[in-house]
């Protein structure tokens, strides 16, 4: 029989919008608004656990919205894991991958939320439980997506200058190759050896395209290239890593470990993003993580630009993760215009803090929860 005390009571869902401090342009998608869905699970104890399911630009960067998010969590993981045992986490993994086909950040919000309750019952951390950080701090990029050179300029220069970022991705794949090689090397240039720069291409150059564009780029003394072609075109992406020295990372074709397998046996990419969201959950991402060690792939800890809650989770897994050859990007709460966390996640000397404290470590803040939350959120303080 299942303990009363840790049993699974309640999982509730709820959506947030939050305004971008500016309008991050990416190749299929311009983002004004940041949309997250988060999960609170109720404890028979009393205990909660929080967790969030976040994608990027709605449908336009992969095949799970914000509302599938909430609805998948609702209609059909709830109803299976309420009344179950709360710290069986791998129970309720295995439970739902049989119960629910792809879908992986909605099952990544209720893993993370699990995971927060166990943590917190023990009265220890989420790394703990994945056997211990070894970090206490990580190296943290940014993102230039302003659409302007000049404006990413700027902004990268006063990054460095305030110690916050050295290590800068820029958008690209919107504009036509050459024109967005010109902006990289214009990049490059007014930053010289105080940063690395990386492009993220977001799938949407053809491997014609992308020939032209990883010669460019690695001639104007860019690192990296992320997704340059479509998720699927993994002897493109095999093509593009072997014939070039500019580094080639995967991130829209790793959908868990499975894809984490083929990607690293058909040689499609040099480095992973490992992405909590889109591998299912911690447990899964953690997989990824053992596949690209296991194939001597480098790794980089990649977001899908979620509020600090899904960012401390995502800290509490890569902080057990000793080799971090690209760094990590875990700097979302910096894109929004308002913290939903009652402890903020601190940023300094180039570096993420992991947060302290039981669970995944991030205790939100009622009031801008209620303030930002879709249903009639805003009306309350109207
Ligand atoms: C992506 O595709 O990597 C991560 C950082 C950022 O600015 O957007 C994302 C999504
Ligand atoms: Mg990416």
């Amino acid at each position: 029989a299942v303990s009363e005390v840790t049993k699974i009571d309640q999982i509730e869902t709820l959506i947030l919008d939050i305004p971008t401090i500016r309008g991050h342009v990416l190749s299929m998608a311009t983002m004004r608004t940041q949309t997250a869905v988060l999960v609170r699970i109720k404890f028979a104890d009393g205990s909660e656990g929080v967790g969030e399911g976040t994608t990027i630009g709605g449908l336009s960067y992969g095949a799970e919205s914000p509302e599938s998010i909430k609805s998948a969590i609702d209609t059909y993981m709830a109803p299976a894991l309420v009344g179950r045992n709360g710290d069986d986490v791998n129970g309720a993994v295995q439970l739902v991958d049989k119960l629910v086909k792809g879908n992986r950040i909605a099952k990544a919000a209720v893993e993370i939320a699990l995971w927060d309750g166990l943590g917190k019952r023990l009265g220890v951390s989420v790394a703990q439980l994945f056997g211990g950080a070894v970090h206490e701090r990580l190296p943290v990029a940014w993102t230039l997506a302003s659409g302007n050179s000049e404006t990413d300029i700027a902004e990268a220069l006063q990054m460095i200058e305030a110690c916050r970022h050295n290590i800068f991705k820029l958008k690209i794949g919107k504009r036509d190759v050459k024109d967005d090689v010109a902006h990289v090397a214009r990049i490059k240039q007014a930053v010289g050896d105080a940063a690395s720069v990386r492009v993220d291409v977001n799938t949407a150059w053809s491997l014609q395209d992308a020939r032209w564009g990883l010669k460019g780029l690695q001639d104007a003394g860019c690192e990296l290239v992320e997704q340059p072609v479509p998720a699927r075109y993994r002897r493109a992406m095999a093509e593009l890593a072997a014939g070039y020295e500019i580094a080639v990372m995967a991130d829209e074709a790793l959908n868990g470990p499975e894809d984490a397998l083929e990607v690293a046996s058909s040689k499609a990419a040099d480095v992973f993003a490992v992405k909590v969201a889109q591998s299912g959950g911690l447990k899964r991402a953690s997989e990824v993580v053992a596949i690209a060690q296991a194939a001597g792939l480098g790794l980089y800890g990649g977001t899908m630009l979620e509020t600090g809650l899904g960012t401390a989770a995502a800290l509490q897994l890569f902080a057990t993760v000793e080799r971090l050859d690209w760094g990590t990007e875990f700097f979302g709460p910096l894109l929004l215009t308002d913290e939903i966390l009652a402890n903020p996640i601190t940023y300094r000397d180039f570096c993420v803090e992991i947060p302290k404290g039981a669970g995944i470590g991030a205790t939100l803040d009622a009031d801008k929860i209620a303030f930002f939350r879709r249903d009639g959120g805003r009306t309350l303080k109207a």
